[in-house]
C-alpha cells in the first residue's frame, strides 16, 4: 500500500498511448492497490495508470457509492450510444473544469486483476468516468475535448 505521486498536465507521459497489461501477477496487483489508495487520498472518483508514470491500459473507479471499487484492464469501449453532457475535472489538471460531451451509454470489456473478461453496462457518471479514464490511456485529457470555456478557480 503506497500513494503514488499524481504526474500534472505538462508531463509529456500523460500524452503517451498505454500498452496493455499481458502479466497478471503480484506486480500489477500491487499497482492496483497503490492506484486506488491514491485514488481516495486524492478524493477522485477514478484514476488511470498513466496518471501515476505507468503506461499501461488500467483504471480504477469508485464512484462512491454501493457499487465499490472497480479496477478495468485492457478495457474496451463497445457500443456507445446517446449524447450527455456533463462537468469534468481531473487529477492531473488540477483546479480546472469545463463541460464535456460523452455517451450516454456504453457497454465496457475489460480484464479483472486475474485476467478474467467481464463486461459492464454503464450510463451516467459512470460513463463519463470510464471514458475519461479511458482517454487518458490514449493520452487524452478532458480539457482537449470541453465545449466552451475552461473554467478555473
Ligand atoms: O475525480 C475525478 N472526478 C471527475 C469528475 C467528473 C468527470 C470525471 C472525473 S475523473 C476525476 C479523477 C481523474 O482525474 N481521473 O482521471
Ligand atoms: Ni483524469
Amino acid at each position: 500500500m503506497a500513494i503514488r505521486q499524481i504526474l500534472k498536465d505538462g508531463d509529456e507521459t500523460l500524452r503517451k498511448k498505454s500498452r496493455p497489461v499481458d502479466r497478471f501477477d503480484s506486480r500489477l496487483h500491487e499497482l492496483l492497490d497503490d492506484m486506488a489508495d491514491t485514488m481516495y487520498e486524492n478524493n477522485g472518483i477514478g484514476l488511470a495508470a498513466p496518471q501515476v508514470g505507468i503506461l499501461r491500459r488500467i483504471f480504477v473507479i469508485d464512484l462512491n457509492d454501493e457499487t465499490g471499487l472497480k479496477e478495468f484492464i485492457n478495457p474496451e469501449i463497445v457500443e456507445p450510444s446517446g449524447c450527455q453532457t456533463a462537468t469534468e475535472c481531473c487529477l492531473s489538471v488540477p483546479d480546472t473544469w469545463g463541460e464535456v460531451d460523452r455517451p450516454a451509454t456504453l457497454k465496457i470489456k475489460a480484464q479483472d486483476r486475474h485476467g478474467k473478461l467481464f463486461e459492464l453496462e454503464a450510463e451516467e457518471i459512470l460513463a463519463v468516468c470510464i471514458c475519461h479514464e479511458y482517454d487518458h490511456l490514449d493520452g487524452i485529457l478532458f480539457k482537449d475535448k470541453v465545449k466552451g470555456e475552461l473554467q478555473h478557480s
